[in-house]
């Protein structure tokens, strides 16, 4: 097997070379740094031999259990098949060694930029927003502690907070996400404020009996009138007999993804011919995934901000700030517990606040960032390299 050597000042320089001399196809044994110059050590493709073919295959070898001999009663195409399985898992574990590679190298060549993202890592900001985030920081005095106030810029509030003062407010969002505990946050923050003959309730969740009760009983306590309807005219008459009100909060039933009652519920909303604020509610005690479909789900009810719920619930605030920021939908509630009114928070003013709780959670669990996992998201560029 003929290797060259190949230097650089750094990985992707070395990479460089090596993709101008041998090819893409190129294989790489090894590699090197040695004072902050790094060394690649690569072979021509071909001159590589195949696996199960006798030579020493150490170096690129991944799972000796299955070798790609072929086996009797192997087709041809089974130990293609085999092949191509065995150079995918070489290619993914060349593409993590080399990620580790230049995330080491650019932690010590930006120990800052690195810590910086190090701690949006352990935030569980998504790496995309945490490279813009870090970068701004770096920008500024140079330490990852100026990322706190990057992440209070990159937060949009609302103000005025829909569900505050006066207006037609409706709530939407997923099942069990605390829809209708805000309502009742609100409404109870609202009588006590200007008195209970300044808010009305309605509520569009005519499909579950419970449901209508729960509010009923919210209202009963607060000595707020509560509407039930089932319709896009049943909603305007609701209206209509609610508009000495000057908080009107609609609660509307929660509903799955593909639920065509959702669609429904949001075309009485636009009949309704009001101005109606939709806030979404977002529960804070979910992954990411599960943010960006809810977000998907609900763009056609065009929330004009969100409500952050079950904060108290969240053992990471990362994936609720990440898709917050990145749709740039802005925050006017943060929910964090059961009780009535208490656990309500207006976010204007607040950024701060919540930012520290995402750090604070983040002491509560003092594990180690993980190394690899850092480099995969930082290092992305490596799964390119070879295009
Ligand atoms: N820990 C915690 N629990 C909450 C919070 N908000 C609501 N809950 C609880 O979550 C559960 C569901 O709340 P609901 O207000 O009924 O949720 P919903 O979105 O109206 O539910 P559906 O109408 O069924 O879609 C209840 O047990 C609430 O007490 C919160 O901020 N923190
Ligand atoms: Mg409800």
């Amino acid at each position: 097997m003929d290797t060259m050597s190949f230097n650089g000042n750094s990985m992707r320089e070395a990479l460089r070379r090596v993709r101008d001399e041998l090819g893409p196809e190129a294989v790489i044994m090894d590699t090197r740094h040695d004072s902050g110059a790094v060394e690649i050590i690569a072979a021509r493709p071909g001159s590589v031999p195949i696996p199960g073919a006798g030579a020493d295959t150490d170096c690129f070898r991944i799972d000796d259990s299955e070798p790609a001999v072929e086996l009797p009663g192997d087709t041809g195409k089974d130990s293609v098949s085999r092949l191509q399985q065995e150079v995918g898992s070489l290619r993914c574990l060349l593409e993590s060694q080399l990620a580790r590679l230049i995330w080491d190298e650019r932690s010590r060549c930006s120990p800052e930029l690195a810590s910086a993202l190090r701690k949006c890592g352990q935030l569980g900001i998504d790496s995309d927003i945490a490279r813009k985030l870090a970068g701004s920081a770096m920008a500024g005095n140079g330490s990852w502690r100026a990322l706190l106030p990057e992440l209070v810029r990159a937060l949009a509030v609302s103000e005025p907070a829909p569900g505050t003062g006066a207006g037609i407010v409706a709530i939407c969002g997923p099942t069990g996400v605390g829809k209708t505990t805000t309502i009742a946050k609100l409404a109870a923050r609202q009588a006590l404020r200007e008195g209970p003959d300044t808010v009305g309730l309605i509520t569009m969740d005519s499909y579950r009996v419970a449901a209508r009760e729960q509010l009923e009983n919210y209202g009963r306590i607060l000595g707020v009138s509560v509407q039930q309807v089932s319709s896009a005219e049943g909603l305007s008459h609701a209206l209509d007999r609610l508009a000495s009100r000057k908080l009107v909060l609609i609660d509307t039933a929660g509903m799955g993804q593909r639920d065509p009652r959702l669609r429904e519920q949001l075309a009485w909303l636009e009949a309704a011919g009001r101005p109606i604020d939709t806030l979404l509610a977002l529960p804070a005690n979910v992954q990411g995934g599960t943010l960006r479909q809810i977000i998907t789900q609900f763009a056609g009810a065009r929330p004009a901000a969100a409500i952050l719920t079950k904060v108290d619930e969240a053992t990471s605030l990362g994936p609720a700030l990440s898709a917050v920021i990145r749709e740039q939908l802005p925050l006017a509630w943060v929910t964090n517990g059961q009780r009535v009114p208490e656990d309500l928070q207006r976010m204007h003013g607040r950024e701060s606040w919540l930012i520290k709780l995402a750090v604070e959670m983040v002491r509560d669990d003092p594990a180690p960032p993980d190394e690899q996992a850092l480099a995969w998201a930082y290092t992305r560029e490596v799964q390119h390299a070879w295009a």
